[in-house]
């Protein structure tokens, strides 16, 4: 007796919608909006400090080096961990100012906005002998041209009158034709490199990973709404729903695939490195695009998820094929994850993963890239924190949905962390190793698009106030707009649930103590919404009495199927299997 789809999705959105509308209760003391704003100020320093130092020391090439102030040109290297087939002529891309772009309009600084997209019009050319990496390019270089672009046409006064004649959207256009030629494959599963001026290279590698393949829809997507080719969208949707199709009776997928035989390499994945943007894409691109398809996909992805990698708190990952657990990993890019679930309205879950990263944080001064949770102990080789900012990501998620002042202490304590290990005079430095905080030469160009936004937008959510957006995986907002729509739900048109607009709304209990969003556990019988999280359906009746297994629901914290007893009652019985 499973409940309809739209009423797992949309009642927990529906109820998380309440919540962020509820009528004030108690104002936000003068006290802690005067923190946020000094907070705001921290931030803003910080982007500033690395961009200035970028500009100065790298620009136009892809990346700084804040230590010795210099540069690298990146882009060919992102994604290339064996550092092959490096270009000879290549200087670089801008990157680090096209990934700054977005921030720069949500940090309200509209004339170095307009600088650089004057910069970026009359320079930047993707006819480079470059052999490049689709999903990192896709993500950081089309995702930041078009939310760019979009950001630049939306408003009369961001730019001077008549000085965009939509060059960005230009760019962004060649570039997306320059991906096409990855996705001529016999599966229509993308190749995860191409050279952007001669295409796939002979003998490159078939090999790619599930993000590679099933995270291009925003982009693609986007830039045909733009641009009106329906090339883009068609090439990514195709690849994505080949790659669902190879999912496992579980509704597992693995890490590593070919694009040429559609066979699976890796049949372990998790929720982190490979993986983890193929679930953030199909339910933003449900919300971007507002197709059923999305959300199908994506409701059962997550209760797959939720099934067979959650362990309490935690994320390992299993085997597709057979749902057995296989490493007991944590890893920084899983921080992600409770953004997502806020997304979805599984706010209890999203509470208690963010708690658990954060207390790694705190323990480590930064997230370690992997730790290992049953050895308890450091990847011996992977101690590094690279900038990231998926627990930023989390904690703003976290706080616009509950306003709980916990999130903006989590948040100041980020801040105090980057200022004191990782600021150098030339910018922020990536640690190489958390256990002595010892630096690498390499600020990501993440680190302002993403690290420094979602901190400013914490603090300072001014930039939300009236308009839906989705940030992209890197954080480039694209605006949920009905036109983009084949059917808007609900919803999404009436509320901006991506930002709480009023500042006087009630303040729940802290999330340290174990009782945040309360409201969102109140299951309601008769009438919807009727869930707390995506996967929980209730017992038949209140009193959790039953004849047969099909009188019993799904546990909200496990997403297991409750069965019933010997004895007449719904249970997790099976649990120790
Ligand atoms: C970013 O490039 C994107 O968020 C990507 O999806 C994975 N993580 C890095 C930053 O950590």
């Amino acid at each position: 007796m499973p409940t309809p789809k739209s009423k797992i999705g949309f009642g927990a959105l529906a109820l998380l919608l309440l919540f962020i509308s509820t009528p004030a209760m108690s104002k936000i003391s003068y006290r802690e909006s005067a923190k946020k704003k000094y907070l705001s100020e921290k931030v803003r320093e910080m982007f500033y400090h690395a961009y200035d130092n970028y500009i100065a020391h790298a620009f136009p090439h892809d990346e700084l080096k804040p230590l010795t102030k210099t540069y690298t040109d990146s882009l060919s290297e992102l994604g290339n961990l064996k550092l092959e087939h490096l270009p000879q002529n290549y200087n670089g891309s801008a990157l680090t100012l096209i990934e700054s772009l977005s921030s720069l309009v949500v940090m309200g600084n509209n004339t170095e906005f307009e600088r650089a997209v004057l910069w970026l019009s009359e320079n930047l050319t993707f006819d480079v002998d470059a052999r490049i990496n689709l999903f990192e390019c896709n993500i950081r270089a089309l995702g930041g041209l078009l939310s760019a672009h979009i950001l630049a046409t939306d408003s009369t006064n961001r730019l001077v009158l008549g000085m965009y004649k939509n060059q960005l959207l230009s760019l962004a256009e060649d570039l997306g034709r320059r991906f096409l030629c990855a996705f001529d494959t016999p599966t229509g599963l993308p190749y995860a490199w191409i050279n952007l001026k001669y295409g796939v290279m002979e003998n490159e590698t078939t090999e790619t990973s599930t993000s590679g393949c099933g995270s291009l829809i925003l982009e693609m997507g986007a830039l045909s709404r733009l641009t009106g080719d329906p090339r883009f969208e068609a090439a990514s949707l195709r690849a994505l729903r080949k790659l669902w199709s190879m999912r496992s009776s579980l509704d597992l997928l693995g890490t590593t695939l070919d694009v040429v035989t559609g066979q699976w390499i890796e049949y372990s994945s998790g929720i982190g490195a490979g993986v983890d943007s193929f679930y953030e894409y199909l339910m933003k691109a449900h919300v971007l695009f507002g197709s059923d398809e999305f959300w199908d996909m994506f409701h059962s992805a997550y209760l797959a998820v939720q099934k067979y990698f959650r362990h309490g708190p935690w994320y390992h990952e299993a085997d597709m094929r057979t749902g057995k657990a296989t490493y007991w990993q944590l890893t920084s890019l899983q921080a992600f994850w409770p953004g997502l679930q806020i997304l979805v309205g599984d706010i209890e879950a999203a509470n208690s993963s963010h708690r658990e990263f954060f207390h790694v944080w705190e323990r480590f001064g930064v997230l370690p890239e992997r730790y290992l949770l049953d050895r308890e102990m450091l990847h011996p080789t992977e101690k590094y924190y690279p900038l990231r900012p998926e627990l930023a990501e989390s904690t703003l998620y976290l706080y616009q949905a509950t306003k709980d002042p916990w999130y903006i202490e989590v948040g100041e304590s980020i801040v105090k962390s980057l200022n004191t290990y990782t600021k150098v005079e030339g910018g922020f430095a990536s640690v190489k190793d958390v256990t002595t905080m010892q630096l690498e030469d390499h600020q990501h160009s993440f680190f302002l698009a993403e690290t420094c936004k979602y901190l400013y937008l914490l603090f300072n959510d001014s930039f939300l106030a009236n308009q839906n957006y989705i940030f992209t995986t890197e954080g480039h907002p694209f605006p949920v707009r009905s036109a983009w729509h084949e059917k808007l739900p609900e919803t999404y048109a009436l509320n901006n649930w991506t930002s709480a607009k009023d500042e006087n709304q009630v303040i729940r209990a802290s999330a340290m103590s174990l009782q945040v969003c309360p409201d969102t556990l109140t299951l309601r019988r008769n009438g919807s919404p009727s869930v707390g999280s995506a996967c929980h359906v209730l017992d038949a009746r209140a009193d959790h009495r039953c004849l047969v297994d099909e009188d019993c629901g799904i546990e909200l914290t496990t997403c297991r199927k409750r069965t019933c007893s010997l004895a007449g009652y719904c249970g997790l019985w099976l649990f120790f299997l």
